[in-house]
């Protein structure tokens, strides 16, 4: 994993891609031709399948960015099947590297189609197409010699929305200035800025931490906050949507007090933001990061703190540390691994899952096989996934396979749903760029 601080303007990317799958591959109509024999029978191969587009996920990639430039994804289509009953190679996946925390979603129905999380773990985003049978899969004791064959299916075809959800394991909360960016950088390799000034931080950074004993995660620095941050006042909003998607948060309370404020007020402050936010945040698993304890006041002050807690019953885990002396890291590193691994995981998105569950059921299986309506001049059009794929795997150069799809759509029913709809004999029907004549 990439040990460097990453501005979240990196981080927040969300693309829109476009995926298409490789076609199966045709299907061939041959025949045998052998010295002796005036009419062999069929030898058409069938074709190859087409290459699936896979995400799969790679620990090492931490943003969006690649695909910044890169936003189209083309399997290669399956080989045709050839003569003497060879099949067509079938083609490879594309694999297209995520970093974890990518959400895929169908940028036309909104449905999510993965939530790639883990190292390795693999989407399917795009199916490859079937490849279509030779006339050798056609041949039947009544017809030993067919004309038949069907076209590779085509590919899925997919504009596809990724949206890295994912932030960070653990977030460091707390007023400006407090050291949230200076412990950062002592427990990681993360470098972001640190300054005496307030809001010195503006984007979140991030950091992989590595505890003593081997467990590691990611943390995350955030811009400080301050009162009325729920409402907006600050740097607000958008970074508490940050700190939401963080499992354990790491409080950070200048014990110093050299800014004149109170360790005490600090802490409910902070704590009734995060509440105003969401109250889901108040539940989330929190240690409290005494900083600063290099500082004179600092011990006295920490234990009024402790006190107040102890008096208004609050529970709270409090760690004491100083960033600049580097006192104390270990053991809060430690506990808040502990932390994360009770901690709920990750995907948290139950709410949109219901949404787009409801997005998938819109359309009713009837209309899913085909559908007929009518063009001003008069024209019968049927479309349909199922019908328009059927369409496109016929390989009209030969009269037996035309017959066979007019078999297949009566035997869909679509001869049966014009006459309903009142078609008449010598209407003309439309599927896809074809059109043919009603008959009774
Ligand atoms: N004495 C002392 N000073 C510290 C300690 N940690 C941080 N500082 C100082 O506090 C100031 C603010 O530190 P930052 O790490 O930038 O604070 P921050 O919480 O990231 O601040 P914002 O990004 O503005 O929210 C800097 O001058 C640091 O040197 C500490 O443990 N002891
Ligand atoms: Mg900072």
């Amino acid at each position: 994993m990439e040990k460097e601080g990453l501005s979240v303007s990196m981080f927040l990317d969300q693309v829109k891609v476009n995926v298409k799958a490789g076609n199966g591959g045709n299907g061939m109509v041959a025949f045998r031709r052998e010295k002796y024999v005036p009419d062999g029978g069929p030898a058409g191969g069938d074709g190859g399948t087409g290459g699936d587009v896979i995400f799969v996920v790679d620990e090492g990639l931490r943003t969006l960015m690649d695909f910044r430039y890169n936003r189209h994804f083309r399997a290669e289509h399956g080989e045709n099947g050839m003569s003497k009953g060879m099949h067509g190679r079938g083609a490879k996946a594309l694999f297209v590297k995520v970093p974890p925390g990518t959400v895929v979603k169908d940028a036309e129905t909104g449905q999510m189609l993965a939530d790639l999380v883990e190292h390795g773990q693999k989407a399917v985003v795009a199916k490859g197409g079937r490849g279509g049978r030779g006339n050798i899969r056609f041949a039947s004791p009544r017809n030993p010699a067919p004309e038949i064959a069907e076209n590779g299916e085509p590919g899925d075809e997919k504009e596809i929305e990724l949206e890295l959800k994912v932030l960070a394991d653990v977030g460091l909360v707390g007023f400006p200035s407090v050291g949230k960016s200076t412990l950062l950088s002592v427990v990681s390799q993360a470098r972001p800025k640190i300054g005496a000034y307030h809001f010195t931080t503006l984007v979140p950074n991030l950091g992989m931490i590595q505890t003593d004993d081997g467990r590691s995660f990611v943390l995350a620095d955030m811009p400080g906050l301050i009162e009325g941050a729920s409402q907006g006042v600050g740097l607000g909003i958008e970074f508490l949507r940050h700190i939401e998607r963080t499992r354990v948060l790491l409080h950070v309370i200048d014990m110093s007090g050299v800014e004149g404020r109170d360790p005490v007020d600090d802490y409910y402050t902070i704590n009734k933001e995060l509440e105003q936010y969401d109250l889901k945040l108040r539940e989330r698993p929190q240690l409290v990061v005494a900083n600063k304890m290099d500082m004179p006041d600092s011990e006295e002050n920490l234990k009024t703190f402790r006190e107040e807690m102890e008096k208004s019953g609050e529970e709270v885990e409090i760690f004491e540390i100083s960033a600049l002396t580097r006192k104390g890291l270990n053991q809060v590193m430690s506990r808040t691994a502990d932390l994360l691994e009770t901690a709920p995981e990750f995907p948290l998105y139950e709410e949109e899952t219901g949404e787009e569950e409801r997005v998938l059921y819109k359309f009713t299986p009837e209309n899913r096989e085909f559908m007929i309506t009518r063009d001003p001049d008069g024209t019968w059009v049927i479309s349909g996934d199922k019908v328009e794929k059927l369409y496109q795997m016929t390989n009209f150069q030969f009269d037996e396979s035309v017959m066979r799809f007019s078999r297949q759509l009566r035997g869909m029913g679509i001869d049966e749903a014009l006459r309903d709809k009142g078609a008449k004999n010598g209407d003309t029907v439309r599927l896809d760029n074809f059109e043919f004549e009603f008959v009774e």
